[in-house]
This record gives C-alpha cells, sequence and structure tokens, in this order.
C-alpha cells in the first residue's frame, strides 16, 4: 500500500522521478488510479498553488510541478482508457485562450475517453474560433472548456456567444470546468453543465445525453 501523502510530497517538491515511482507502485499495488489523482497528485498540486499565492514558490516551483504530474499522468493513462465500454457520444474539448494550463483538462480528457466517450482534445490556449471551427467539422455532442484563470472565464462565455450568432447553441451541450469556475458561473453565461473535477465529468456528460 502506497502513502499517497508521500505523492503530494512528490509533487510539491517538483520531483518527477519520485513521482512517477510513487505513481508506478501506487498501481502496481492496486490502488485506484482516479484515487492516485485526486488523493495524490492533485493534492500535492493545491498546495504548489497555495505556496505560490503566499509567495514562497515561483514559476519554475509550479513548472516543475506540472512536469512531475504530466509524466505520472502518462503512467496512469493506460489504465484509465482501459474500456470495453461502446462510444456513447463525442466530445470536443480545450482549455480557453489565454490560458496556459492543461492539466486538469487532460485529466477530463482521460476520463471522459476511458468512460465511451470519443474525445477530441484541442489542447490549450484555444481561440474562440477554432472551437467553432471544431464544432461545425466534428459536429460533437458535447463541447467542454477548461479555464484555470480568473481573467480567461469569459472566454468561456465567447465561445458560447459566438455558437448563438451563427446558429448552432441548440445543435451542442456546453459543459466547463477548471479550479476557479463554479455551477453558478456556468449558469450565468449558459452552459449546460458544470463539473468540479474530472470524476464528475463524467457522470455530467452522460446525463447531458440522457445516458
Ligand atoms: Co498557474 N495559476 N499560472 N501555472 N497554476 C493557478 C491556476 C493559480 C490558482 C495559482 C495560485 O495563484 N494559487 C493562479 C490563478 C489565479 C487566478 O486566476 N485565480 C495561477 C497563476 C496566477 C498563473 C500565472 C498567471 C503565473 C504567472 O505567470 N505569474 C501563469 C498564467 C499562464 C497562463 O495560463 N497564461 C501560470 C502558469 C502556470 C504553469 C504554466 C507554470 C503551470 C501550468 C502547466 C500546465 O498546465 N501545463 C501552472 C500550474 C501547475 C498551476 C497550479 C499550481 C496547478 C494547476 C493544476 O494543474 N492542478 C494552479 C494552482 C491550483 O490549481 N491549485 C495554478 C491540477 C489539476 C488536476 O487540477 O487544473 O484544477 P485542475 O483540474 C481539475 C478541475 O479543475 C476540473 O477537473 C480537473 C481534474 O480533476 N476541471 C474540469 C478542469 N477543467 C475542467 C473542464 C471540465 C470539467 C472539469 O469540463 C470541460
Amino acid at each position: 500500500m502506497v502513502d499517497l501523502s508521500l505523492l503530494s510530497q512528490a509533487i510539491d517538491g517538483g520531483d518527477r522521478e519520485k513521482t512517477v515511482q510513487l505513481t508506478t507502485e501506487a498501481l502496481g499495488a492496486g490502488t485506484n488510479p482516479q484515487e492516485i489523482i485526486t488523493q495524490g497528485l492533485q493534492a500535492g498540486m493545491a498546495v504548489v498553488g497555495e505556496k505560490f499565492s503566499n509567495g514562497e514558490y515561483f514559476l519554475p516551483d509550479m513548472l516543475m510541478a506540472a512536469r512531475a504530474m504530466k509524466a505520472a499522468l502518462e503512467v496512469l493513462k493506460p489504465s484509465l482508457e482501459e474500456t470495453g465500454i461502446p462510444t456513447i457520444g463525442k466530445v470536443v474539448i480545450g482549455t480557453v485562450e489565454g490560458d496556459m494550463h492543461d492539466i486538469g483538462k487532460n485529466v477530463v480528457a482521460t476520463f471522459l475517453s476511458g468512460n465511451g466517450f470519443e474525445v477530441f482534445d484541442l489542447g490549450l490556449n484555444v481561440p474562440v474560433q477554432n472551437f467553432i471551427d471544431e464544432v461545425k467539422e466534428k459536429k460533437p455532442d458535447i463541447l467542454g472548456m477548461s479555464a484555470l484563470l480568473t481573467t480567461t472565464m469569459p472566454v468561456m462565455s465567447k465561445v458560447i456567444k459566438a455558437l448563438e450568432e451563427i446558429g448552432m447553441r441548440s445543435s451542442v451541450k456546453v459543459i466547463v470546468g477548471g479550479a476557479p469556475v463554479t455551477q453558478d458561473y456556468a449558469n450565468y453565461i449558459g452552459a449546460d453543465a458544470y463539473a468540479h473535477d474530472g470524476g464528475k465529468a463524467v457522470p455530467a456528460c452522460r446525463k447531458l445525453l440522457g445516458k
């Protein structure tokens, strides 16, 4: 049994090698990958965020933690994606323009593809027009947008307005998320759903499709 607080500490220390080693051990010991993410990796990231807020950490510390977390997610990806579930819907997802945070969006995308959704990941810093073009081209059931900065949250509203302007709002369901995003904000901008984390994004997307 791997103590997941050690994993949080490895993320906090930006120690990629240790993070990968502990993630591999936890997985090998049968720990649920979702638990490894929330109780180990994400918990560590929360500490990094707090330390950045209070001036104890700087940008390079966040970058090192991010690299460690990305490496750990690569270890977890195959088990999160192992599924015999037939495709239940198509999702286009991305982090909005101006925002370089993609770890949480990647977690959500991996959870969705591991739970039977066909996912088209547009990456990070995605301009409004790219979301629109992809909705036109891929005709997804769901459009997912992630924002980690209070300054980039309004871009999600711009995408929804752009969909309205071209008469495509009713052809796609919109789900939003990211640390500063709330259910109230989702309601305010006219999104169809909000999910607090990757685990909750799966039932939220299923619900949007009535499945
Ligand atoms: Co930045 N950063 N960062 N950062 N960073 C935050 C977000 C911050 C809260 C840190 C802090 O001050 N405490 C703060 C934002 C303040 C605010 O706006 N309120 C901040 C800041 C200020 C900045 C810069 C401005 C710093 C600077 O340059 N001075 C800068 C901005 C760059 C930009 O985007 N333009 C910046 C840069 C960076 C790095 C590049 C160094 C790096 C990101 C690397 C990367 O993603 N590739 C980074 C990191 C690592 C963080 C923290 C520490 C961790 C984010 C993370 O990956 N968490 C973060 C502090 C924090 O969040 N506590 C912080 C782990 C991840 C699994 O969780 O992303 O929340 P999260 O995703 C969750 C849920 O939110 C949800 O599910 C996910 C999985 O469970 N979710 C969705 C996410 N998207 C969803 C979509 C959905 C549904 C659910 O539906 C579609």
